[in-house]
């Protein structure tokens, strides 16, 4: 082991912080066993031997777009044959179908129309809440956010308010991407920038949302710029403590500009995960996402700083559009079986990591599950 390998493995045994030269150190001279050693170290202390999951549903209600960016297989040109929009009634037959499966959670994302005023986006929140009081709607990432002030000429604070006040539950991770100008200048040239996404998600924090966090790796960024990405999530942590969980999602190469780049490697994937678990050291969770990384990269993650494989997750399109060839859903049944395996104990989460506790009425919500 190297010197400064030797320095990091003092300051992870002792819980100390890994400053931007260590996550290089990381990056450029930990083996995967070592990251592994550690990550799961840091899940253990935080998490014990409990694996989180949750039942969801995925809904969009458009994949029509304004912005291009070069690693979306999902979005439409407005005239496109694959050009979609849901009407109420889809959206509502949506949620019914979530809430008679049980679903704790509707996760609501999409893209951002050119003909749909703000107020659209609004009512589909009123609409579910109102017929669905119990799903909890985690909706609209911080690009959406950013686009609602574009129609709207008003300040996030306010639109993040009053969409609360209609039952937005939390907002998800997305649009996060990577922070650095330089890569978020290729990739995704014209959409809410750094600054923006983390200006929202602090205001979110302080209207009392909690929220989650992303980055997409595994295209043109390299080590450093995963890094300062972390980084700057980090920070803002330490300001509001409101971010739940940090999601690495690996980019799908297929159906998109950036198509003639490789699929990340699973020696990848695990990699990337473990460094997240050290470097974010304020954030409670990390999810292994098995719709991006498949269940079998998901399972061997929960040993490699993972805490939370996310959901049954049905009619997900982001990644089945961009090549994704997990399954669209996934039983409670073989989740809990493909955590045990793991040798992990499963536990059913709601959004803000309540116990959720099943009987034969119905579900309800138990204790809250310890933030560390
Ligand atoms: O922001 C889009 C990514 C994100 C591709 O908060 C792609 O619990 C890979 O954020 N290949 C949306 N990635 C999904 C997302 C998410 C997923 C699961 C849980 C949560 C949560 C959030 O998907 C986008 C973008 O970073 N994405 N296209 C692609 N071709
Ligand atoms: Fe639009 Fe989102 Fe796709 Fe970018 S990632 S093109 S903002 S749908």
């Amino acid at each position: 082991m190297t010197p400064a390998l030797r320095r990091i493995q003092e300051k992870v045994e002792s819980g100390e912080r890994l400053s931007f030269d260590d996550g290089m150190v990381l990056e450029t001279q930990a083996d995967l066993f070592l990251l592994g050693e550690w990550a799961n170290m840091v899940r253990e202390r935080k998490n014990g031997n409990i694996a989180y999951y949750n039942v969801n549903e995925h809904l969009n209600p458009t994949n029509v777009c304004v912005y291009r960016c070069s690693f979306c297989a999902f979005r439409a040109d407005l005239k496109s044959p694959k050009a979609y929009v849901m009407s109420d009634e889809e959206i509502l037959a949506r949620a019914a179908e979530a809430d008679n499966r049980g679903c704790t959670e509707l996760h609501i994302v999409g893209g951002l129309h050119h003909q749909k005023p703000y107020e659209w986006y609004l009512h589909i929140i009123r609409l579910i809440h109102e017929a669905y009081p119990r799903l909890h709607l985690k909706a609209y990432t911080a690009v959406e956010w950013d686009w609602f002030q574009r129609l709207t000429g008003r300040p996030t604070r306010d639109l993040l308010a009053e969409f609360r006040d209609a039952g937005l539950g939390s907002l998800p991770g997305g649009g996060a991407e990577i922070f650095h100008p330089d890569i978020r200048a290729k990739i995704c040239e014209y959409k809410a920038t750094a600054e923006d996404w983390l200006r929202i998600h602090r205001e979110a924090h302080e209207l009392g949302l909690r929220s989650n966090a992303t980055m997409l790796y595994g295209h043109i960024e390299k080590p450093q710029h995963r890094i300062d990405h972390l980084i700057r999530l980090r920070e803002l942590q330490d300001e509001t403590g409101g971010f739940q969980t940090f999601i690495p999602l690996a980019f799908h190469p297929d159906n998109t500009r950036m198509s003639h780049l490789p699929k990340a490697s699973g020696v990848t994937d695990l990699r990337v995960m473990a460094i997240s678990r050290l470097m974010l050291d304020n954030f409670p969770h990390i999810k292994a996402y098995w719709v991006m990384l498949g269940m079998k990269t998901a399972q061997v993650a929960l040993s490699f700083g993972a805490d939370d494989i996310d959901g049954t997750v049905v009619h997900e399109k982001i990644y089945h559009d961009a090549g994704s060839d997990s399954p669209q859903e996934l039983s409670v049944t073989e989740i809990r079986r493909l955590i045990e395996e793991a040798g992990r104990t499963p536990v059913e989460r709601d959004t803000l990591y309540h116990e959720v506790v099943r009987e034969s009425t119905g579900w309800r919500t138990g204790r809250r599950l310890a933030l560390v």
